[in-house]
């Protein structure tokens, strides 16, 4: 059995890749839920979801989140509303692209947690009816929320940050409300505990990896695993892929270099997979402590995300 740690887009695409190359029920995602929020009543997990329409093939191309074919006219409807709306409330923001198709899978989630389904429960259902065939955790079942110290707006929601200042706000600190007294799910420590492998996804070390490593549980976990451990490099020739990955580490004192995310990830991984663009920073992954893997690590179609899927399996030594 194969345990990821995941993000949003990156993970959902290696996800994609293992699944090419390995029986899915030998797999198991656990998924980060610092991204969570509640907007009109509904509870919304967008890192579960980003994973879920990738791997159903549901989910819109370009954006790389939301559903394909989506419409937008409940979101519409809600600008009605906008010029009535009291000074303080947020009843009509329309920031969040919440899709017409999209909103049944919140109120499916939202409904199963009021009537007191934990969110492992309603995740496994969700699953069920996209049949992805592989295991889906959410990392806990308590609330645990990223919370974004910016410079020009205090301190401010992932995914105020993310969408509605299209992160292109500085950011002074990050901070993981409710991961000190969050409870880790033992399905989740039982993976880790008995995984052959554990393989970190190309994922935001910070924000997408750093809420699960807040998990004190978690965090144990892995570091018992360390040998196992393989992490993916989301940063490439000093850039991510996608993302505020590459600001994020520059902004909070790291570099946005394969040396800063072998330093990262050095306690938890033993291997850290880079792209061949990067060969020359090897040696620094190496001076971390970290044993570099050189591969494709831009996913662009199926086949290189079943290459790097099938390098990460074989990348423990
Ligand atoms: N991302 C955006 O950039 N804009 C949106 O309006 C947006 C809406 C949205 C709705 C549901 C959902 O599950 C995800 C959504 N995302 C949106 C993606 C999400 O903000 C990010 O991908 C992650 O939180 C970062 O991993």
């Amino acid at each position: 059995m194969i345990a990821v740690l995941c993000g949003g887009v990156g993970a959902a695409r290696y996800l994609r890749g293992l699944l090419g190359v390995m029986p899915a029920d030998q797999i198991v995602a656990i998924v980060n839920t610092g991204d969570d929020c509640e907007l009109h009543g509904l509870s919304i997990s967008p890192d579960l979801d980003t994973i879920t329409y990738t791997l159903a093939n549901a989910i819109d191309p370009d954006r790389g989140w939301g559903l394909r074919d989506e419409s937008w006219r409940a979101l519409e409807a809600l600008r009605r509303y906008v010029h009535v709306t009291p000074a303080g409330s947020s009843a009509a923001s329309t920031w969040f692209g919440l899709g017409d198709t999209d909103l049944a899978t919140h109120m499916y989630r939202t409904h199963r947690l009021a009537e007191g389904a934990t969110l492992t429960e309603v995740t496994a259902e969700i699953a069920r009816a996209w049949q992805l065939g592989l295991t889906m955790l959410p990392m806990t079942d308590d609330s645990v929320r990223t919370r974004v110290k910016t410079l020009d707006f205090g301190e401010i929601s992932f995914q105020e940050y993310f969408v509605r200042h299209r992160h292109g706000v500085a950011v002074e600190s990050l901070r993981f409300d409710g991961a000190q007294t969050a409870r880790v799910p033992s399905a989740v420590l039982a993976a880790i505990a008995t995984a052959d492998r554990i393989v970190i996804a190309p994922s935001n070390p910070l924000v997408s990896i750093g809420p699960l490593r807040a998990l004190s549980a978690l965090e144990t976990a892995l570091r018992d695993r360390r040998h196992d451990v393989v992490a993916i490099s989301p940063i490439v020739g000093g850039k991510a892929l996608k993302g505020p990955a590459d600001r994020l580490l520059v902004e909070l004192g790291h570099e946005a270099t394969q040396a800063a995310i072998a330093r990262l990830y050095a306690p938890i991984a033993a291997t850290l997979i880079i792209d061949h663009v990067d060969l020359g920073q090897a040696s620094s992954v190496s001076a971390a402590g970290v044993r570099p893997v050189v591969t494709s690590t831009v996913m662009s179609d199926r086949h290189i995300a079943e290459q790097l899927a099938t390098i990460s399996l074989s990348a423990v030594e």
